[in-house]
């Protein structure tokens, strides 16, 4: 069993997630990558937890891939054929990609440090991005000769448009965090002192919203990417409808018509 490389914690509904290899800006391995995957399934089964928080432990939040992983470091020996980096994708980046975009709850990224790569990636793949002021994020693959992954191609054009996103990843600069904000790239930097905090606070007002209509409005609005306006309108009638059966909405209105606080149950 390899050793833990994050760390799990509860405060009432929330599920705080840290990756945990500061030494190396938590750089992912791939026990990493599993077991992040693993804790999100976890949080999602678990109807207790309404909203995770991902953040790392030490100065940085995810410095991407850990290049000194045997899987994919590249061999000095020009006799050696040269490893396919794809299957650790395919087998790892991917199903962790997916089963974050896919969660039940909103999901945070409370970013503390650097985010680079696939670390910057996982970062912007979250329903809100909270950052310190020290963070920054960097598209870090051009400079190794890589392709942006782990969904940074699909999110990074959508988030800023083509033309930002292209100079993120082809430059491959640092972004401080206050720019990162100021671009639309994130929601939202604060001191670095309030970060955790504010990441907290921000968590439990979301954890007492109706959750599973948040989670269908970011599933809602991914698709309305891809549709015409008229396929849109018919995808929010699908979702609205689903909506319309849960216990939230009747709690919701009800609420509201008699002047009271909801409780939101759904998951
Ligand atoms: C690291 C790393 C790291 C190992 C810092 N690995 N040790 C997917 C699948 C397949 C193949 C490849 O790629 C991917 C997706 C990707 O994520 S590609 C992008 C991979 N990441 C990078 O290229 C970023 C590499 N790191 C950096 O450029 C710098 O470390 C940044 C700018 C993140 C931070 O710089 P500094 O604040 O100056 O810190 P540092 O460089 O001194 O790092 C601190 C330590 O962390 C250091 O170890 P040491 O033993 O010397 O103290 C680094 O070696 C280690 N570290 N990133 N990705």
């Amino acid at each position: 069993m390899p050793e833990m490389q994050i760390e799990i914690s509860q405060d009432g509904a929330v599920r705080t997630v840290t990756l945990n290899r500061p030494a190396a800006l938590n750089a992912f391995t791939t026990p990493m990558l599993v077991q992040l995957r693993q804790a999100l399934e976890d949080a999602a089964a678990d109807k207790a937890v309404r909203c995770v928080v991902i953040t790392g432990a030490g100065r940085g939040f995810c410095a991407g891939q850990d290049l000194s992983d045997a899987l994919i470091k590249p061999s000095l020996d020009p006799a050696d054929a040269p490893k396919d980096i794809g299957h650790l994708i395919d087998n790892y980046y991917i199903p962790l990609a997916k089963s974050l975009r896919a969660m039940p709850i909103p999901v945070i990224a409370a970013v503390n440090g650097v985010a680079a790569g696939a670390g910057a990636s996982l970062a912007l793949s979250c329903d809100l991005v909270l950052a310190g002021a020290s963070a920054s994020f960097i598209q870090a693959f051009a400079k190794i000769g890589l392709v942006p992954d782990c969904g940074g191609t699909w999110l990074l054009p959508r988030l800023v448009g083509r033309a930002k996103a292209l100079e993120l990843a082809l430059l491959g600069d640092k972004l401080p965090a206050a720019e990162a904000q100021a671009i639309g790239l994130i929601y939202r930097c604060v001191p670095d002192e309030d970060l955790a905090a504010t990441a907290q606070a921000l968590a439990l007002r979301l954890s007492q919203m109706p959750v599973r209509a948040l989670a269908a409005t970011r599933k809602v609005m991914d698709e309305a990417l891809l549709l015409d306006f008229g396929s849109a309108l018919k995808a929010e009638s699908v979702a609205q409808s689903q909506m319309g059966f849960g216990t939230d909405y009747l709690e919701g209105a009800a609420a509201f018509l008699q002047k009271r606080k909801p409780s939101f149950t759904d998951r």
